[in-house]
């Protein structure tokens, strides 16, 4: 059995999961995940050691009662040594194995998995330089990440300014990637590394506004991603590849089918 790095609590299924998961199995680490589906997770203690709430401690007076933030609505349960470890509050949150340290940012919970494995599978470089130019991969998806987030949030009552926005967010972003795509076979280098893994699972992620229509139809918007596949035909044949090597099939081939189904191409 492969030595556990890290604990993750989360909602789950979730894509921000998945990254830590996909570089693991890559690495021969193990990361224990704990969650429950999103509309559970008000019904947990959010903590090291999350669980379950009992009928009588989901009450308002709980003193780890807090008002959800960001994605979640109403009350949530969350401890203060939850707080103190993980200081947004958000999850994914991940824990060293002691619960000692919390990690947050799914990106900054890859690289503490890509940390824990062996600097000979590359997976976050080879050297300090390829790591940084990772970094910057994984820092532009999360801006990426962050605009898609306050978007699929909002897209049931979208505005054109928000629309707008996701528009040149997305534009920026899949330009980027398909510059990079056009020099080296994968993201960052000539080997797949954490920012392909990113990559995957953020853009899988936003791709969700495909099968959330109704508000854009209701305000007579089109699709951000409309066409994209002629525009940023590397971005996309990339996608499709990693997607069906196995350590992210798993997660991602049922996730991207509906808009990748059509184009797959196995044996
Ligand atoms: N950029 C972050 C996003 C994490 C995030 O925003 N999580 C939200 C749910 S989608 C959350 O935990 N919200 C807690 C709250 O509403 O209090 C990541 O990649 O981990």
């Amino acid at each position: 059995m492969a030595t556990t790095v890290l604990r993750i609590f989360s909602y789950l299924p979730n894509p921000r999961v998945w990254k830590a998961l996909i570089a693991a199995e890559l690495l021969g680490v193990h990361v224990e995940v704990v969650g429950d589906k999103p509309k559970n997770l008000g019904n947990w203690l959010w903590d090291f050691a999350a669980r379950p709430l009992n009928e009588e401690e989901k009450v308002p007076d709980n003193p780890n009662a807090r008002a959800s933030r960001r994605g979640f609505t109403g009350t949530l349960y969350k401890t203060d040594e939850f707080l103190q470890t993980q200081p947004y509050g958000t999850v994914p949150a991940a824990f060293s194995p002691d619960g000692a340290i919390g990690v947050f940012e799914s990106n900054s919970i890859l690289r503490a998995v890509a940390r824990a494995g062996s600097q000979d599978q590359g997976l976050y470089g080879r050297n300090g330089m390829d790591a940084s130019r990772i970094d910057s991969f994984l820092d532009a998806t999360l801006v990426f990440g962050r605009e898609a987030q306050v978007y699929l949030l909002g897209v049931n009552d979208i505005s054109t300014e928000l629309h707008q926005r996701m528009r040149g967010a997305f534009e920026f972003f899949l330009e980027g990637v398909e510059r990079a795509l056009g020099n080296t076979e994968y993201l960052a280098g000539d080997e797949l590394t954490i920012a392909d893994i990113a990559f995957v699972c953020d853009f899988s992620q936003f791709m969700r506004e495909r099968l959330m229509r109704d508000g854009l139809d209701a305000a007579s918007l089109p699709l951000v991603s409309e066409g994209s596949e002629a525009d940023y035909p590397r971005a996309f044949a990339h996608l499709q590849r990693l997607v069906q090597q196995a350590e992210f099939a798993q997660y991602l081939e049922p996730y991207t089918e509906h808009f990748l189904g059509q184009n797959t191409d196995k044996p």
